[in-house]
């Protein structure tokens, strides 16, 4: 069997020197290395040898497979090569073409608008923090003044993972702001606290030109001692300054979020009428751009802060409206539809 294996060898890489195509070379191969050929008969044949005669013809016959390959992929590639230098001869193919060109990829909108946001705080000293999107009902609602019977919980049309059940488990839900991430922060980290939280929220309910179920939002918290709605005023004032230009008029007015005390809104005056009224500002000459306030004494005693030492002010933003403002889209849902279309404007 050994002089067997010896002869299959010289006759079959004598047969493969000869070979001058490629489809030559797919014969070689059925015939030599293929399901049908000796060399495999002989490999599978090998359980049924002496046990002393199938190492000596295993051995063998499996160096004789390896060599087989290595030959056959060194002639595939002097083949190859030979074809391409004919071609090239024969002027049939152009090696001075241009090649493809690869569109490179770029950031979804929202991407860069929150990393432009988490920049501008990130200069102004505030750590970026991220938290869980799936959230429990005590961080998205308790945690921050919003017990069962409160009304302001009829602000969230809420996506429910999981409900409150007799043998007493947690009811879960997809967070409907990020400020649950907020209370973890304060959680864990003693004051002074400076933290900005980017991330996805969820909301049941319709979409239309404003409405999106799943959006973008960033918040911002900062806890200290002798924090005032002065350094609210101050942070958010040269915060839409270098988001929209020095140029912009800054509003605030009272509002009403159940976590702050007092809460306002921030409005910049209308980047595309300078404040004489447009179909952007809705003939109003301002743009909406935030909610804030004081953080509410309740939240700071229910995470351990004791609000006779330490104050705070918070904030919260959605992305999209932001990107909509600073672009000048009309209809939140071109964000998620991927329209590459719309996304690669840019
Ligand atoms: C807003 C508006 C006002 C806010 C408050 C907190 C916390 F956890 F510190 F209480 N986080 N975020 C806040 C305050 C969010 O979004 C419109």
């Amino acid at each position: 069997m050994l002089k067997q294996l010896g002869e299959l060898a010289s006759k079959a890489l004598d047969e493969l020197n000869k070979v001058s195509g490629l489809k030559e070379i797919r014969t070689w191969q059925t015939r030599y290395l293929g399901k049908k050929s000796s060399l495999t008969q002989i490999l599978r044949s090998l359980a049924t040898l002496p046990a002393e005669e199938r190492r000596e013809i295993g051995a063998r016959a499996n160096e004789i497979k390896a060599t087989f390959e290595i030959e056959l992929a060194r002639k595939k590639k002097t083949l190859e090569k030979a074809k391409i230098a004919t071609l090239v001869k024969q002027e049939a193919l152009d090696i001075t073409l241009p090649g493809y060109s690869i569109s490179p990829g770029r950031l979804h909108p929202t991407t860069q608008t929150v990393r432009e946001i988490c920049s501008v705080f990130g200069n102004m000293g505030f750590q970026v923090v991220e938290g869980p999107d799936v959230e429990w009902d005590y961080y998205n609602f308790e945690a921050l003044n919003i017990p069962k019977s409160h009304p302001a919980r009829d602000m969230f049309a809420t996506l429910w993972v999981d409900f409150e059940t007799e043998n007493g488990d947690k009811p879960m839900l997809l967070r409907t702001h990020t400020s649950p991430a907020q209370i973890r922060v304060m959680e864990r980290t003693p004051p002074p606290i400076r933290a900005v939280i980017p991330g996805r929220v969820y909301r049941y309910e319709a979409t239309d030109a404003t409405h999106e179920w799943m959006l973008y939002q960033i918040e911002g918290l900062a806890v200290d001692k002798h924090i005032t709605m002065a350094d609210l005023k101050g942070t958010l004032f040269e915060f839409t300054r270098r988001l929209f230009g020095d140029k912009r008029k800054v509003r605030f007015r009272c509002d009403y979020f159940p976590f702050v005390e007092p809460g306002v809104e921030l409005a910049i005056d209308c980047t595309a009428c300078d404040g004489a009224g447009c179909r952007l500002c809705g003939n109003t000459g301002w743009l909406e751009i935030l909610g804030a306030g004081m953080v509410h004494p309740g939240v700071l005693r229910r995470v351990n802060i004791d609000p006779k030492t330490y104050t705070g002010f918070a904030f919260g933003m959605g992305v999209e409206r932001i990107s909509m403002l600073r672009y000048g889209i009309d209809d939140i849902r071109l964000f998620y539809s991927n329209d590459l279309r719309f996304l690669k404007q840019f």
